[in-house]
C-alpha cells in the first residue's frame, strides 16, 4: 500500500451501482449487494474498484446529476454502508475509486437552487448565466449532448440562460469562480477523509471553459464534449493534484478526457503534475480489425511512451459492451487477452469478465435520456430465473444470462470467468506483463490479420499475438503458451504455431 505509483501495476474493475448487485430486492443495486459481491471481485484478480456515482441524485442521469456530493442516493444505501464498503474492499485488498462530477451538478443542488433564485444570490456566479442574444434566443450555439437541443435553458424567473453541456437537469459549474473550486476541493477532501483511493473524474477536460464562450464552428458546437480543450483547465488540474498529493494513501485520479484527436488526451498527465492517468476512448471506438487495433495502439502507446503511462479500456457504461460491438464471444475472449497484456492501466467493466452482451431493451423500458439502457443490464449473479435480483430488476437481463451467471460460469472451468481469472493471474505473475516495455509489431505481409504485440524485460519476450482474420494461419513464434483465449488449448506446452479464428495467444519466447 505503500506505493506512490500503484496505478501503473494495478488492474481497475468499474461497478455501474445500480445493475452490479441488489442487497435489498427492489430490483435496484445497492451498496450492500456490492459489498456482498466484492469476493467475485477480489478473486478475479483486480487490484481497485472504481464506483459510478453513489451520490444523492434525482437520476436524470442515473447518478451523473449530483444533489449532495457527501451523502448516498437512498436507492443505494447510506454513508455506514459506503464506510463498510470501503472497509471490507480494503480488507480484501482492493483499492476504491469513487466516480467525481465536476464539471455539473444537479439542478437540485442546493447551489443551483441559490444560484438561480435571484440575479444577486452569491451563488449566482456559481453555474455559468448569459443574458439572451439580441434575438431572445441562446447566447451562443453550442448543443447539449443526448438530445441535440442548445445547451442553454432560459429561467423564466430571471430572465437569464444557463449553460448544461449535458441534460438541462445538469447545469455546468463555473470553475473560473474560486468559491467554486473551493467547495469542489471539500468534496474531494471528504472522500478522501473516509478513506477511497482515488477519483474517476467525469468528462474532466469541460471544466475549464474560455470567458468569450463564443460561437464554435458548426461541427464542434454539436459535438460539444469533444470539442472543448481549454488551458485554464490544465491549471485547474494542478491544484486538484496538489490537493490529491497531500493525502498520505497515495490517491489516483484517472479523468474521462473525452478527446480522440491525436495527442490530446495526453496534455491532460502535465509534467506529472495534473491527472495521473487518462482515459484515451480511441481503442474504445476501433472496430475488430487488425490494422485499425494496429494502428491505434500503435499511436496510443508512442504517445504515452515512457515515463507515461496510458490506460486501457473496451467496455464502460456509455458505449455498446465490446462484446456486442465485436459481434461474438470469441472475439471477446480474445480480447481479454489483450487486455491482460497490453502496456497500461487496463479498465475492466464489471460484466465483461462474464462475456455478457448487450441487453434488448423494449423501447417502453428504455430510461436512459441517451439510449445507454443496454449496457446497463443487470448482472445474473445466479442461474434461477431471477438470477439474484428479486422480481422486478430495473433492466432486463442480457441473453443467456442462466449460462452466463457468476454460480454457472465459477463451475465451469472452460467459462470467460475462469479465462480472466487465469489472464489476471498471469499478469499478476509476469512482472513483464506489468512493466515491459511493449512493441507493437508491423503487418506481416504474408499474414496482416495477425495482431502481434511484444513486451519486454531484461532480457524476456511474452508475445501476444491475435488472428483477427477470417481462416485459421499459422506463425512463426517459437517459446512457450502460457494462454489462449481458447478453453481447449493445453497450456504450458511448446506453441506449434497456430491460431484459429479469433484466438489470441500468450507466448513466453524462446
Ligand atoms: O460521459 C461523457 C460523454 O461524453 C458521454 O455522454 C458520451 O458521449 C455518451 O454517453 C455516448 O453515448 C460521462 C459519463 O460517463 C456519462 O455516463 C454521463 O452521462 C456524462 O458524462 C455526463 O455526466
Ligand atoms: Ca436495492
Amino acid at each position: 500500500r505503500d506505493d506512490p505509483r500503484w496505478w501503473t501495476e494495478a488492474v481497475v474493475y468499474q461497478i455501474y451501482p445500480r445493475s452490479f448487485r441488489d442487497g435489498n430486492g427492489d430490483g435496484i443495486g445497492d451498496l450492500p449487494g456490492i459489498i456482498e459481491g466484492l469476493d467475485h471481485v477480489a478473486e478475479l484478480g483486480v487490484d481497485a474498484i472504481w464506483l459510478s456515482p453513489i451520490y444523492r441524485s434525482p437520476m436524470a442521469d442515473f447518478g451523473y446529476d449530483v444533489a449532495d456530493h457527501t451523502d448516498v442516493d437512498p436507492v443505494f444505501g447510506t454513508l455506514d454502508d459506503a464506510d463498510r464498503l470501503i472497509a471490507r474492499a480494503h480488507e480484501l485488498g482492493l483499492r476504491v475509486l469513487l466516480d467525481w462530477v465536476p464539471n455539473h451538478t444537479s439542478d437540485q443542488h442546493p447551489w443551483f437552487q441559490a444560484s438561480r433564485s435571484s440575479r444577486d444570490d452569491p451563488r449566482r456566479d456559481w453555474y455559468v448565466w448569459r443574458d439572451p442574444a439580441p434575438d431572445g434566443g441562446p447566447p451562443n450555439n453550442w448543443i447539449s449532448a443526448f438530445k441535440g437541443v442548445p445547451a442553454w435553458t432560459l429561467d423564466e424567473a430571471t430572465g437569464q440562460y444557463y449553460l448544461h453541456s449535458f441534460l438541462a437537469e445538469q447545469p455546468d459549474l463555473n470553475w473560473s469562480n474560486p468559491e467554486v473550486e473551493a467547495a469542489m476541493h471539500d468534496t474531494l477532501r471528504f472522500w478522501l477523509d473516509r478513506g477511497v483511493d482515488g477519483f474517476r473524474a467525469d468528462v474532466v477536460h469541460l471544466i475549464g471553459k474560455g470567458e468569450e464562450l463564443a460561437d464554435l464552428p458548426e461541427r464542434k458546437a454539436s459535438n460539444l464534449v469533444v470539442s472543448i480543450d481549454e488551458p485554464f483547465t490544465h491549471e485547474l488540474l494542478r491544484r486538484i493534484r496538489a490537493l490529491l498529493d497531500s493525502y498520505p494513501q497515495h490517491p489516483m485520479m484517472v479523468g474521462e478526457v473525452y478527446l480522440l484527436k491525436p495527442g490530446q488526451t495526453v496534455g491532460y498527465l502535465g509534467d506529472d503534475d495534473e491527472l495521473h492517468l487518462t482515459f484515451d476512448f480511441r481503442t474504445l471506438h476501433t472496430a475488430w480489425d487488425a490494422g485499425a487495433l494496429r494502428s491505434v495502439i500503435t499511436t496510443v502507446q508512442s504517445e504515452f511512451a515512457p515515463p507515461l503511462w496510458p490506460t486501457w479500456v473496451l467496455s464502460n457504461h456509455d458505449r455498446p459492451r465490446h462484446r456486442s460491438r465485436y459481434g461474438s464471444l470469441e472475439r471477446a475472449r480474445a480480447a481479454a487477452v489483450l487486455t491482460a497484456t497490453v502496456r497500461g492501466t487496463p479498465f475492466i467493466y464489471a460484466g465483461e469478465e462474464l462475456g455478457l452482451e448487450d441487453a434488448e431493451i423494449p423501447a417502453d423500458r428504455v430510461v436512459d435520456p441517451d439510449g445507454r439502457d443496454g449496457e446497463r443490464a443487470p448482472i445474473p449473479w445466479t442461474t434461477e430465473p431471477d438470477h439474484g435480483w428479486g422480481p422486478d430488476p430495473w433492466l432486463p437481463f442480457p441473453p443467456d444470462s442462466g449460462d452466463l451467471s457468476v454460480e454457472a460460469q465459477v463451475a465451469d472451468p472452460r467459462s470467460t470467468l475462469h479465462l480472466y481469472r487465469e489472464l489476471l493471474g498471469l499478469r499478476r505473475a509476469e512482472a513483464t506483463l506489468r512493466r515491459g516495455t511493449m512493441h507493437v509489431l508491423g503487418p506481416d505481409p504474408e499474414r496482416p490479420e495477425v495482431l502481434e504485440l511484444h513486451r519486454q524485460l531484461e532480457g524476456e519476450t511474452i508475445a501476444v499475438a491475435v488472428n483477427l482474420g477470417e481462416g485459421p494461419v499459422t506463425i512463426e513464434r517459437p517459446g512457450t503458451l502460457l494462454a489462449s483465449s481458447r478453453p481447449e488449448r493445453e497450456r504450458d506446452v511448446d506453441f506449434d504455431g497456430h491460431l484459429d479464428v479469433d484466438e489470441a495467444v500468450v507466448v513466453r519466447t524462446t
